[in-house]
């Protein structure tokens, strides 16, 4: 393969394509079927799925499985004035035909690192089928030292796109950013059963930044951005980012959020102007963030509330691993409060650290197990390339030379060597914490019920209309639906788990005392519906069966040439 010398830039270095923004533009993730085990790299063990990827994957039919759109690309389409189709999971034909149908001048793709092998393939589809067109490729991958000779593309970009992509085609790189309507989930099953997709039922993604100012050592998207110190924001204050939710909830219907902010809650100053605002507005809105407990500590917990953080992402390494962004908090007291706060909470905690060992790491599991969390991330400690713990590796000459990057995600192996834990066993303790999570604490449907039930009974008289509102909102939608899934649940757990699945029936009690008629009564009949769908779907299961996200092309300012 010939491979062209690349530039390998970041927005500040960029030199401008001859046609401007009349250039025809495609933005493409990398294609598919992902949850398989292939040439290019595709896993069975790494599907495009957020959950069922790296937090419920032990947890069955139980197992919550949704897909998310790559939303680098839609924001950068949204930002740019040039021709553009944005191209979602395709698989390698619908890749090709797209590219073979229409003249692109600029084909962008954005990648992690663990698909490398794609990119280098799509870039030689390219080179072959449009010799004319001018390869980007941005996202993650372009971490990874000495990339610009494993694959052939004209420009590799490091760091933020909208910004690059606007320079290059000469647009105004300051101006306002443009936030897309996106939805945040989408096909999304549980117990086997597919929920139905109507407007407004799915909460919008809201990016407010990228990057964290934290700089923990092993943090990809902290260092990708600019590391200790230093994150891009797109929307400065909480009054921005009041316009740009307003107008979400115009668009798309909706009153719920996913922000996408590293650590959203350590912007004290952008998110109680924003409670502000919607105080102001009367806003009922829900939010899921994410947020480091130092940050968390910021709030009181009457704060949270009111600025609707229904569900929070936060770290909970090792107490003993000395990461500032605990700063001596008591994460299970935390955990606890929030959840009785009606704050459901996804805890994501690292195997392998450090000082970790044999001996030490079964307790290390259960102290992060007994978090009792609504849903648990594992992640194995892993050097990525562009983050201090990767350089410090390579320096201390503990990298693995012959790891695959397609196997470089943190649910697999370790990609260097430990000073007391060996690869296999990495993978046996992982794959442990996320079984022990689940017999110990139940599935994940349960506790998020559980939280929710708690929230309810204590704000469902809240002075506050807006809180009430929200609490009411959540528990009316769903209260049938969660009585007749724990009906369910507790009968399914019962194989795993009788502690357990006793706890599910009393809660299960709990939504029947506390809820209307209709919930009291669907049970009846939804329950083992349920019960049959789950029973099905775990038969799937065992005979191999896997989700794909759908194939997607948006087009902006197109006229067929
Ligand atoms: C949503 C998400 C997903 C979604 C799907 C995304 C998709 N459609 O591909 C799901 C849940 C399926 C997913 C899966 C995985 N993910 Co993921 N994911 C994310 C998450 C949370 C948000 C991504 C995002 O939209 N960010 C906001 C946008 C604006 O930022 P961005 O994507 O980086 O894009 C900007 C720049 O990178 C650049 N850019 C991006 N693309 C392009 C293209 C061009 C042409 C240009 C010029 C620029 C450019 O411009 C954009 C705007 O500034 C990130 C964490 C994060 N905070 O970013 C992790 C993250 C990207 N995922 C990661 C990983 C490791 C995975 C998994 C391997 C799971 C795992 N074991 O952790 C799998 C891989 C699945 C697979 N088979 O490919 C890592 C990547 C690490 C790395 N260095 O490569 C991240 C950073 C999380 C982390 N901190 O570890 N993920
Ligand atoms: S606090 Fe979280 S997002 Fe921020 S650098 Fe640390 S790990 Fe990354």
């Amino acid at each position: 393969m010939e491979i062209h010398a690349p530039s390998v830039t970041s927005s500040s270095r960029v030199e401008r394509h001859p046609k401007g923004t009349q250039a025809r533009i495609l933005l493409s993730s990398v294609f598919g079927p992902y949850a398989q085990d292939d040439q290019f790299g595709s896993r069975s063990i790494n599907p495009m799925e957020l959950y069922h990827n790296q937090v419920t994957r032990a947890q069955g039919s139980f197992s919550l499985r949704m897909f998310h759109r790559s939303w680098g690309i839609m924001l950068i389409q949204a930002n740019i004035s040039a021709p553009c189709t944005v191209l979602d999971f395709p698989t390698r034909n619908d890749f090709e035909r797209e590219i073979t149908a229409h003249p692109y001048d600029v084909i962008g793709i954005s990648s992690i690192i663990v698909n490398l092998a794609k990119v280098r393939e799509m870039c030689r589809m390219i080179r072959k089928l449009s010799p004319n067109s001018t390869i980007v490729v941005g996202g993650h991958v372009a971490a990874i030292p000495g990339v610009d000779k494993m694959i052939d593309a004209d420009h590799i970009v490091r760091g933020e796109g909208v910004s690059w992509m606007r320079r290059y085609l000469g647009e105004d790189e300051s101006a306002p950013i443009r936030h897309p309507a996106i939805v945040s989930g989408m096909r999304t099953r549980i117990m086997g059963v597919r929920l139905p997709e109507r407007k407004g039922a799915t909460a919008a993604t809201i990016i407010p930044s990228v990057g964290c100012p934290m700089g923990c050592n092993f943090c990809t998207t902290s260092a990708f951005f600019g590391g200790k110190g230093n994150f891009v924001n797109f929307f400065e204050g909480g009054d921005e980012l009041f316009e740009v939710m307003q107008q979400m909830e115009t668009e798309l219907k909706v009153q719920s959020f996913f922000v996408m902010d590293e650590n959203f809650l350590l912007h004290r100053e952008r998110a109680m102007r924003l409670l502000e605002r919607m105080k102001e507005g009367q806003k009922s809105w829900s939010m899921s963030v994410f947020a480091s407990a130092n940050a968390i500590r910021k709030y009181t917990m009457q704060e949270l509330v009111e600025l609707g953080v229904s569900w929070l992402w936060m770290g909970l390494e090792s107490p003993q691993a000395s990461y500032n962004k605990l700063q001596g908090t008591d994460t299970r007291q935390l955990t606890r409060e929030l959840r009785e706060h009606g704050i459901r909470v996804q805890g994501s905690t690292i195997i392998g650290l450090e000082h970790h060992t044999p001996d030490n790491i079964v307790a290390e599991i259960e102290h992060a197990v007994s978090h009792d969390t609504d849903f648990h991330q594992f992640m194995l400690y892993t050097p990525v390339p562009g983050t201090p713990l990767y350089q410090q590796m390579s320096d201390e000459g503990r990298m693995l030379r012959d790891v695959d990057y397609a196997d470089v995600h943190g649910q697999f192996k370790f990609n260097f060597k430990h000073a007391a834990i060996s690869r296999d066993d990495s993978k046996r303790f992982l794959d442990w914490a996320f079984w022990r999570d689940f017999e110990a604490n139940g599935p994940s449907l349960y506790r998020i019920s559980r939280t929710l039930l708690a929230g309810w009974k204590r704000y469902k008289d809240w002075p506050d209309a807006r809180v009430r509102e929200r609490f009411t909102r959540e528990m009316n939608k769903l209260n049938g639906v969660y009585s007749s899934a724990l009906w369910a649940m507790e009968r399914q757990f019962r194989k795993v788990d009788v502690r357990v699945s006793d706890q599910i029936g009393a809660l299960r009690e709990e939504f029947k005392r506390e809820s209307g008629l209709v919930s009291r009564l669907m049970p009846a009949v939804l329950g083992p519906v349920l019960l049959w769908s789950t029973r099905r779907e775990e038969k799937r299961l065992a005979r191999g069966k896997t989700y794909e996200p759908p194939t997607i092309l948006e087009r902006t300012n197109w006229a067929e040439a």
